[in-house]
Parts: C-alpha cells; structure tokens; sequence
C-alpha cells in the first residue's frame, strides 16, 4: 500500500536519490516545514550561515571543489533576495547550484503578503533557469530537472521556489528516478562536430605562433589531462584567464601564466603575436582582451565551447566548435595520434625561444622588502609553506590578482574566486564550502581588508562546525584596488577608499572563538603562516603589508593587451 508524502518529504527524499549529503541555508516560517523534516534526514547534514548570501558562496565553492551540484536553501522575501549576489556569481562563472527558496503560500502571491517577494523573477536574468512549484505533484520532477539543468551542457546556477502550501499539501508520490530525467527543448551539443574537430587541427598543424587560450570551461568538463596532452604533443605554450588557472599546471615548462588585464607580459605578448589563437572553454571576457579591435590581430581564431551562444559573441570566430571541452580535446587528440610524427620540439623552437625571451624581459615581479611587508611575497610564502597542496579561494581586489599572480596552482578545482561578477565577500564562504567539501585539505581564503569584512559572520560557522578554514588578510587599509585605480587614473584622489578605521582582526578572530595571529615584520611572516598550518581550528593571519603597492602588470581600461603598464 502506498502511502501520502507531504512536500517537505518528497523534497528532501529528492535530495537524497540526488546523493546531496551537504546543504548551507538559513531557515524562517516559510521553509519551516522543510527545516522540521530535516531533523530526520541523518543522512543530509545542514550548515546553518549567519547570513544567505554565504549559503550560497559556500555551495559555489563546494561544487567548485567537488565536482558535485551545491545546495543551498532560504526563506522567502529576504532570505531569497539575500542570495542574489551569490547567484549571480555562479551563474558569470558557470558554476552548478541549486538553491531553494520558500515562497508563501500559492493563494497570496501577489498580494505582497508578508515576506513574498517575486524571486522568480529577479533571479530570471541571473539564472540559467528558475521555477516557481505551484503544484505538489510538479514537485519531485520539478527539483529532480532543476539539478539536471544545473549540472549538464554549460553548468549554471538554477533557483526552484516552494510556496509553502506546497511543501505542507501531501499526496501519493509516483516514483521518479533522475537518471529518467530528459527535458525535450533542451539539448545541450556536447559531442563536438567531427568535421570541424578536423578543420581545427589541420589550421593547427600549419600554424606557426599557436596559442592555446584556456578557460573555466576546461575545469568544468574535468578536460586538464587531455589539454596537457595535447599542448605537450604539439609544444604549444599555454595561457589562461582566471577562471581557467589550475586547468594547466602552473609549474609546466609550457605555461605562461595568465592573459589579460593583470596578466603576464609574456601571456599577452604571445597572443598579440599569435598566428592560431586556440580558445578552449574562455569566452572573450573584455578583462582578457582590452580593446577589441586589438586583440590577437594576426590570428586566426578556433573556439570550442558547450554553449554555442558564446561563440562569436564578442570576437568573430574562423572554426567554431560546439561541444564539451574534453570531448573536443579528446577528438583532437585521437585524430593527432594518425598523423605522421614530426618533431614538434623543433619546429617550436623559435616560437617558444621568443617567448621566454618576454618572459625573461619582463617576469612577475615586485620590489622587495626587509622593512615592509610585500602582498606578493605573502602570496609566495603562503605557495611554499602549503607546498602548493592547498585549495585557494579569493576575495575580490588586489588580493584576488596577486593570489592568481603568484600561487602557481597545479591542478584543476584548486582555486575559487568570483571571477565573472567579482563579488567581495565571496572568498570565506566559499572557503567553507570547499572545506566541506574536502575536509582534510588545507583551505585558505586570501582576503582584503575591506572584502573580508562583507561575510566575516561566517567565522562563527566555521568554528560552530569544527571547519580549520584559513584566512590570510592582506592588510593595506585600503579599498585597494579602486585606490589603485585612483592612483594611476584619477591623479591620486584616493576618495572613499582609506580603510584606516579598521578592527583588530586578531581580537575578532578570538571574539568568534577562532584564532588570529599578525605579522607586521616580513621576517613574521612565514612563522606566522607555519603556526596557522599547524592548528587545526580556523585562524586569522592578519598579514600588515605596504599600503600602496600597485597589482603589475596592468592593462589599462579600453587599451589593448600590448599597451600594458611593467612593474
Ligand atoms: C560587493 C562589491 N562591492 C564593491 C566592489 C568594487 N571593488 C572591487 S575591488 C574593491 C576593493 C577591495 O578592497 P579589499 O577587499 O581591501 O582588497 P584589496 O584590493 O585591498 O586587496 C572594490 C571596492 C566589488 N567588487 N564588490
């Protein structure tokens, strides 16, 4: 005999056939009958944020690290709006979440009832699809399509709002099993056209300067290994953009770091010289071209990429690919193992030989110190100390670029950061998502001043859940990548951007139970980094570095990549 099923069970029963074991959210009246049916879910642990924006922060990172989809769950009204910032990062970086918002009841919608707010609607431009379930027996097919979208062809955030009536009402569930899940209008390609797999590597195999151009796209479709094999088969150098970092090694003989605005001088050069410019998974982000109309002039373009919207959307593309970036770096790879072999090595020499050349001309670099702590050198430490092992996830600012500059990440799902909204704030959560996810890993959030403050509630997260996240503050008491804008821009004003007022951050660390330790000397520095290692409970390193030092190389806003500023 089968039995009735309220909302909240058949949801949650939801969750489980999807195999989520870890949920971030916040509760309130109008997902109480959720939150009450979770005290009897053994099986799904709730992590109970102090604000929603961090719930789904912290289901972005966890997904970003786990290869799984991320699950956050709020109220209605304010609790929804709240998770608007977070959603609208996933959903830039394409990055798989789920998130559940109540809804009051379906008889007041429209009636501005308290705390209704349309969550349907505002996330709709943020989303890569959103549902309102206005009928319990849409329910189970309605969450179980809502993680199937969110994980297939190009990922993406999808938000699904349960009014509350439909989370009380109960009915007899069919059974559904999410493996039968097909929605017929959406078909993501993700097998890539054999024919044009073909034309792209016949261009490549007569190209002289190639460039493989990488993006995030390689580390959602898990495509490192078959990108390496293929860059080292053909000894093409290899850039990326920050959503993209960790897909190559950062330590590989062909690597040269990443493109764009605060990329390396090599990585730009070798682009703007390029004759075959290889895009695989990145989308043109004007952050990695500067101007248009200059960017990669001699190049004839390749694009692979899931979501065929992107194709020629900002730079018009010779051969595109539609398909997932594995699959169509797999094929290439195939089709590379029938041709005759050549010394690629050779014919490469003076290609690669010009780009060390740049290299070595104009490295990474930055003044050193005795004196004054240097935020590139904390970076550096902080890379040494954790043996590079460690996940990073980043605030936004000059602390996001310096971590992406000199952390030489080695594998894919190692960084976080919000790369496509930039959202301060982003890093800590995040970090708490990761260490969920991985919960013997080192994770440390390189933060600024000013963004750590955004979600630093969440230390009381992390300590109530025993989660040893780390965060390493680049202490500049300034807001300082718009002061650094002001002072290369705008003649010095440096308007709304001192940070001076500032709290201890040791003694906020120890005021939400957690650890802080200072550095102010660069002798403290790597000490202070080994203790916070050692510890396994949250830590605060407040690192007090040089207050105006200038994220290098820059390009300008609406220059072209070759018209940088050097160090
Ligand atoms: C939510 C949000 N508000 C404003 C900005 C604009 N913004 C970009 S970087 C930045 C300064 C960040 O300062 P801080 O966190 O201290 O980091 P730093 O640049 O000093 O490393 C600001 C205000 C943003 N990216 N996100």
């Amino acid at each position: 005999m089968s039995t009735k099923r309220t909302g909240a069970q058949i949801f949650l029963d939801c969750l489980e056939r999807e195999g989520v074991q870890h949920i971030f959210g916040y509760p309130g009246g109008a997902v109480i009958d959720i939150y009450d049916e979770l005290t009897r879910r053994p099986h799904i642990r709730h992590y109970l944020v102090r604000h929603e924006q961090a719930a789904v922060h912290a289901a972005d990172g966890y997904a970003r690290a786990s290869d799984k989809v991320g699950v956050a769950l709020v109220t209605s009204g304010p609790g929804a709006t709240n998770t608007v910032t977070g959603i609208a990062s996933a959903y830039m970086d394409s990055i798989p979440i789920v998130v559940f918002s109540g809804q009051v009841p379906t008889h007041l919608i429209g009636n501005d009832a308290f705390q209704e707010v349309d969550i349907v609607g505002i996330t709709r431009p943020c989303t890569k699809h959103n549902y309102l379930v206005t009928d319990i027996r849409h329910l189970a097919r309605t969450i179980h399509e809502a993680f199937y979208i969110a994980r297939s062809g190009r990922p993406g955030p999808v938000l699904v709002d349960l009014p509350k009536n439909v989370q009380q009402a109960s009915i007899v569930p069919e059974p559904i099993d999410p493996k039968d899940i097909k929605i017929p209008s959406y078909q993501p390609t993700v097998h890539a056209n054999p024919r044009q797999v073909r034309r792209a590597l016949d261009l490549i195999l007569e190209a002289k300067q190639p460039v493989l151009y990488t993006g995030g796209g390689i580390i959602h479709s898990n495509a490192s290994e078959e990108l390496i094999k293929f860059a080292e088969a053909l000894q093409i150098p290899v850039t990326s953009t920050l959503m993209g970092l960790g897909g190559f090694p950062g330590i590989h003989p062909l690597w040269m770091g990443m493109l764009g605005m605060h990329g390396t001088y090599c990585a730009n050069m070798a682009v703007a010289n390029s004759d075959v410019l290889i895009a695989v998974g990145a989308r043109f982000d004007d952050r990695v071209t500067g101007r248009l109309d200059a960017f990669a002039p001699h190049a004839k373009i390749i694009h692979i990429d899931i979501d065929p919207s992107s194709i020629s959307k900002n730079v018009v593309v010779d051969i595109p690919i539609v398909g997932d970036c594995r699959d169509a770096l797999h094929q290439l790879n195939n089709l590379l193992k029938k041709e005759e072999p050549r010394d690629w090595a050779a014919i490469r020499e003076e290609w690669l030989g010009r780009i060390r050349e740049w290299e070595r001309k104009h490295p990474l670099k930055y003044k050193k110190s005795k004196e004054v702590i240097k935020p590139q050198y904390v970076v550096e430490k902080l890379w040494e100390v954790t043996g590079g092992d460690a996940y990073i996830t980043t605030e936004v600012g000059q602390n996001q670029m310096w971590a992406a500059q000199f952390f030489k990440f080695k594998r894919a799902r190692q960084f976080m950061t919000s790369g496509g909204l930039g959202a301060m704030g982003y890093g800590f959560p995040a970090a708490m998502g990761v260490q969920v996810a991985k919960p013997d890993a080192i994770v440390i959030d390189i933060a600024g001043d000013g963004s750590i403050l955004m979600n630093i509630q969440e230390l009381v997260t992390v300590v109530e859940n025993n989660l040893p996240v780390k965060i390493a503050i680049l202490n500049n008491a300034y807001l300082g990548m718009v002061r650094q804008w002001q002072q290369l821009l705008y003649d010095k004003r440096y308007s709304a951007t001192d940070l001076s007022a500032q709290p201890d951050f040791v003694k906020v660390a120890e005021a939400f139970g957690a650890v802080g330790f200072r550095a102010t000397k660069p002798e403290e520095v790597e000490p202070v980094i080994r203790k916070a290692m050692e510890i396994k409970r949250p830590v605060i390193m407040d690192f007090v570095v040089d207050r105006e030092e200038c994220v290098m190389p820059m390009v300008p806003p609406g220059k072209a990549t070759h018209e940088m500023l050097l160090a």
